[in-house]
């Protein structure tokens, strides 16, 4: 795909999927860092109302932020940065690397925009790594609703209801997904093994940097910073 193919379709999708973008050696040490980290039974950081209301089972880790050097091969990756430049332009800036992580037999995620879709050029650029699998057998599969990030916002209605339009990723190991943070998107319910991603969030030049504090789901808008349901969303009906 040429330089003006992949910008075409990552701005009428509102996401683009390059298979085979990293190593294999690479992903191999950077699962094996996560496997380690979350082996020692972590604590659940979100408080419960997130849970129940979000339908969200995730736990955050921030590799970089306690000197896990290993992650920066990823952001330092001139590729990659290079095709974040075309779809940011000059003066975007990387915002932080964020591992997820679920459980065997946790519920995914539900729908969400990682940030507000208040103005159309204010938004997060997640740039999603996966280091292992996500097959149909594991579940965790991320749905996307393609040029949703073009919709405004994310109507209100079932947290974990199907859109018609909706289309079913299954990232292999090595796969980088490049994904607007407008977009409707969710994971499907973790069944076959623990699941793990990685996300580099970026911006482009000028973004606040609390760009993605406030999430949109279909029953709210949840600030992480205080932990904070801000509103929430019913149908006028
Ligand atoms: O883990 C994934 O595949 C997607 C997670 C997600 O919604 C995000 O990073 O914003
Ligand atoms: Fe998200």
């Amino acid at each position: 795909m040429t330089a003006t193919e992949r910008l075409d379709r990552f701005d009428r999708d509102g996401y683009l999927v390059i298979e085979n973008f990293f190593e294999r050696e690479l992903m191999d040490e950077l699962d094996q860092l996560m496997r380690s980290h979350f082996g020692n039974n972590p604590d659940f950081l979100h408080n419960s109302e997130f849970l129940e209301k979000a339908q969200t089972d995730v736990i955050p880790w921030f590799p970089q932020n306690e000197g896990v050097a290993a992650f920066n091969a990823v952001d330092q990756n001139a590729r990659l940065n290079a095709l974040s430049e075309e779809i940011l332009g000059t003066g975007w800036s990387s915002l932080y690397c964020m591992v997820m992580y679920s459980k065997q037999g946790t519920l995914g995620q539900a729908w969400h925009q990682d940030c507000a879709p208040d103005s159309p050029d204010i938004f997060n650029l997640n740039r999603l790594v996966y280091t292992s699998d996500i097959s149909d057998d594991i579940g965790g599969q991320i749905v996307v609703v393609p040029g949703s990030h073009k919709n405004g916002l994310i109507p209100v209605g079932d947290p974990v209801g199907e859109f018609e339009q909706q289309v079913v990723l299954r990232p292999c190991k090595g796969t980088l997904l490049l994904l607007h943070g407008h977009t409707w998107h969710r994971v499907l319910p973790i069944k076959g093994a623990n699941r793990f991603s990685t996300n580099y969030r970026s911006a482009p030049a000028g973004t606040p940097d609390s760009i993605t504090d406030v999430a949109v789901y279909r029953n709210m808008r949840y600030q992480f910073s205080t932990a904070e349901v801000i509103e929430l969303r019913k149908s006028p009906l």
